[in-house]
């Protein structure tokens, strides 16, 4: 069996459908076995470390569900990179027209059309991989986008900068700002795709009166490349490159050069509506993906090419 999270606003729901499971293949819920879980709630307070999963299935819900966006938004961040998000309802179109017509307040929505899925993930990290809109079947397929190796690692290399004197303060997370004209040109010329990256760092010059030696060896690290959405409104504020090395340092490091290899790209930005503590959740899970693949054969070469 594989693991499920059943999430439901409805306990008694949920307990129908544990029970039913449960008759069916009794699995122990202890240690890593395989298992079915339960979450009460929707699907937006979910927590990030409930994930990442490979897929959300919404089936025969999605037309009951108030902030249709909302939902999207919230499972997009739960799917792995290339996972997907699907939206079903094993009668179809003209049966759930039907139910919507007879209880407009608990069926808010019609299942949407192709213009309408459109219109609904326009701005969101999701494309449609298909949609099978039939009067007694439907069916969206929606991909998050896969995190991918870069055609080749990248290497930025510039001293840190000053920024907002946040990601330590409010985050937990403090990230050396590098000057992004500096570095950002060793994206190509498309420029960088927002989002999440991981690599190594390395501290160059290290201060004899500063920092310790062994605060100059490479360390994993995870950037973020973007406009801080979460903080800076929908729209974002001007594009920075932050890197969080995943090291504690004997002491800050303004104005000395980082060289970073980058090794690949875990996940877009996002908006967090969830504030600081949903940014917080998501980031300790970007820092266990990124040290699950730099531990991987595909990166063992990246570490050498920040020493
Ligand atoms: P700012 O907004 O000025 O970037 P932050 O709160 O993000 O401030 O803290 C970043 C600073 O903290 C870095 O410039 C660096 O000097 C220091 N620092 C200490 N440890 C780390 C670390 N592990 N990763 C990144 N920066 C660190
Ligand atoms: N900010 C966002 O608004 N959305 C994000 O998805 C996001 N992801 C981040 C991931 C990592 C690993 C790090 C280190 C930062 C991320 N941030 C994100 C940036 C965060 O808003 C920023 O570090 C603080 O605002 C301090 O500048
Ligand atoms: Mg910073």
């Amino acid at each position: 069996m594989e693991d499920i999270l059943a999430v439901d606003v409805s306990p008694a729901m949920l307990g129908a459908g544990l029970a039913r499971h449960n008759a069916a293949s009794p699995t122990s819920l202890s240690g890593n076995a395989p298992a079915l879980r339960a979450w009460t709630g929707d699907i937006e307070s979910v927590p990030t470390y409930q994930g990442p999963v490979d897929a959300v299935f919404f089936n025969s819900v999605f037309g009951n569900v108030h902030d249709q966006r909302g939902a999207l938004d919230a499972a997009s961040g739960l799917a792995r990179p290339g996972g997907r998000v699907v939206l079903s309802h094993p009668l179809g179109r003209a049966w759930h027209g039907r139910l919507r017509a007879a209880d407009p307040e608990a069926v808010p929505h019609a299942l949407p059309d192709a213009g309408a899925l459109d219109a609904l993930i326009a701005g969101l990290p999701l494309r449609v991989v298909s949609l099978i809109d039939e009067a007694d079947c439907y069916a969206a397929v929606l991909e998050v986008p896969p995190g991918f190796a870069l055609p080749a690692p990248l290497l930025l290399e510039a001293p840190v900068v000053a920024g907002f004197g946040r990601g330590s303060r409010q985050l937990g997370t403090p990230t050396a700002n590098l000057p992004p004209d500096q570095v950002v040109g060793a994206f190509g010329p498309a420029g960088p795709s927002l989002g999440v990256y991981f690599g190594w760092a390395r501290l160059l010059d290290p201060d004899p009166e500063g920092s310790a030696p062994a605060d100059a060896a490479p360390y994993p690290a995870v950037l973020n490349v973007g406009r801080r959405p979460t903080f800076e409104g929908q729209a974002g504020g001007d594009l920075t490159v932050e890197v969080h090395v995943l090291h504690r340092y004997a002491a800050d490091f303004y104005g000395r050069p980082l060289r970073v290899a980058v090794g690949g790209f875990l996940r877009p930005e996002r908006r967090f509506a969830g504030g600081v503590p949903a940014l917080v959740a998501q980031i300790a899970a970007d820092i266990g993906m990124a040290r699950a693949a730099l531990g991987g054969p595909e990166h063992a070469g990246l570490r050498g090419m920040v020493e």
